[in-house]
């Protein structure tokens, strides 16, 4: 299949010959223009030119949440302030603030980098997009907006929330695509099936759905629920916003990496050792045409595995099953909330609506599943799953069972763990 730009087709070797010679533009302006490249650079004994072939990326030293926290506000930039033309913030759940820049040519190469990410998806000219993704500081609403425009598509700005408006629009516009997170594209559903109507009578065709992780099993219900093809689509503000990669609709088997513009390495969250290619780890990026702020080796904390290329060239990355942060460690079991997941869609008379509650009992960690039934099911009152948890993951949970409706829904990323530990150790 073609692709929206050759390079997603291109030969390996000419792949490599451009993402060397990026690669090494992009060392020598982080070194040049970011004070703390330089000194990162220089307390790791190494300099750009050192550089000669992409293995030697390894030796470089990597860049971190906490140092873009400490650059805040605009410490990380590499060009003047008067040349950046955006700027995406993210308060950050568990911390302080991050803040990214755009060049008027990064949001050009954000908006190209889009356009392919819809078109691999399924989406094509002319089609319209209903855009839930929330518009303002978060990257996910502008970025999935200006790549929908560059395809050519007729974007509805809808942006989170309004929950029963978004879904009178869908009925009287007719849309092709929607573009929301996956548990916000729930709440949608649910909204249309009150009202009556299941996947025969909504236009939707194609759904792009990311910017939290999500299962298969998820996969199946936003499909037949929507009567759609969901494609997961990922990403992260500091490498860009959406759009980093992306399934092909034709073969649904993990996110092709736009590497051309975005290096993929997957380390050792440990020991911070490059992987081999297939192993599980953490995802790293180094951002090859960034202007206003490159990013060098940046750890992502998201779990992952490069995989070779299918429908297209560039490597695919393995979906994202959980951050290292989402990682719960119940007595000694690692577990994310993904796995949860997994066996709640399992259960035919349960809703994907949960929440997982933290606390701790005697100095022991518990967790409880708050689940939904499904509308008109009937349930076991939770045995079964947790049973199936049990057994499946090795941990004792409480499940508890809760009426349609019972789960707060989120306009945006959903809010999986409730932790009631703090204050309590
Ligand atoms: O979530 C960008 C985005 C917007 C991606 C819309 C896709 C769609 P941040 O707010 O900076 O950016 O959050 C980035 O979200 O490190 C992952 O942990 C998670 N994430 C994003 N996409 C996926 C995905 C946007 N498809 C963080 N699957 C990342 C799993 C995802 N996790």
């Amino acid at each position: 299949m073609r692709g929206f730009d050759p390079i997603e087709t291109a030969s390996r070797d000419e792949l490599t010959a451009l993402q060397t010679e990026r690669m090494r533009w992009s060392l020598r302006h982080a070194y040049a223009h970011v004070p703390f490249y330089r000194r990162s650079f220089d307390a790791a004994g190494v300099h750009p030119d050192d550089f000669s072939d992409l293995a030697d990326l390894a030796r470089f030293p990597f860049t971190t949440k906490q140092d873009l926290r400490e650059a805040f506000p605009f410490g990380m930039f590499a060009v003047p302030r008067e040349q950046v033309r955006r700027i995406h913030v993210s308060s950050g759940t568990t911390g302080a603030a991050t803040l990214v820049g755009y060049t008027a040519e990064d949001l050009r190469m954000w908006a190209e980098v889009m356009a392919r990410s819809i078109h691999a998806a399924g989406g094509r000219p002319r089609m319209m997009v209903h855009n839930a993704y929330g518009y303002g500081l978060f990257t996910g609403g502008l970025g999935m907006h200006d790549g929908a425009e560059r395809l050519g598509c007729a974007v509805v700005p809808v942006s989170g929330g309004m929950t029963q408006r978004q879904a009178q629009l869908i009925i009287d516009l007719r849309p092709d695509l929607l573009m929301a997170t996956p548990s916000y594209a729930l709440a949608i559903m649910d909204e249309l099936r009150a009202r009556g109507l299941g996947p025969g009578d909504i236009s939707l065709r194609l759904g792009l759905f990311g910017a939290e992780p999500w299962t298969e099993g998820m996969r199946a219900e936003l499909e037949q629920g929507f009567g759609i093809d969901a494609i997961d689509i990922y990403g992260l503000s500091e490498v860009i916003g959406p759009g980093v990669s992306v399934e092909c609709i034709e073969t649904k088997d993990g996110l092709h990496v736009w590497e051309d513009h975005f290096f993929p390495e997957i380390v050792d969250p440990d020991t911070g050792k490059v992987l081999p290619a297939g192993e599980v780890g953490e995802l790293v990026f180094t951002s090859l045409t960034k202007h206003a702020m490159p990013v060098i080796r940046y750890r992502t904390r998201d779990l992952s595995r490069l995989l070779p290329g299918t429908a297209r060239t560039m490597r695919r990355m393995e979906k994202v099953t959980g951050r290292a942060d989402d990682m719960i460690v119940l007595r000694g079991v690692n577990v994310f909330p993904s796995q949860i997941e997994a066996l709640i869609l399992a259960e035919a008379h349960l809703a994907p609506h949960y929440l997982l509650e933290l606390r701790r009992e005697t100095r022991l960690d518990s967790m409880t599943v708050r689940v939904e039934a499904r509308d008109g099911g009937v349930h076991d009152g939770g045995g079964g799953l947790a049973h199936r948890i049990h057994a499946t993951l090795g941990i004792n949970v409480r499940v508890d069972v809760v009426a349609p409706g019972g789960i707060e829904r989120s306009a945006g990323k959903a809010k999986r763990i409730v932790d009631l530990r703090e204050g309590e150790r």
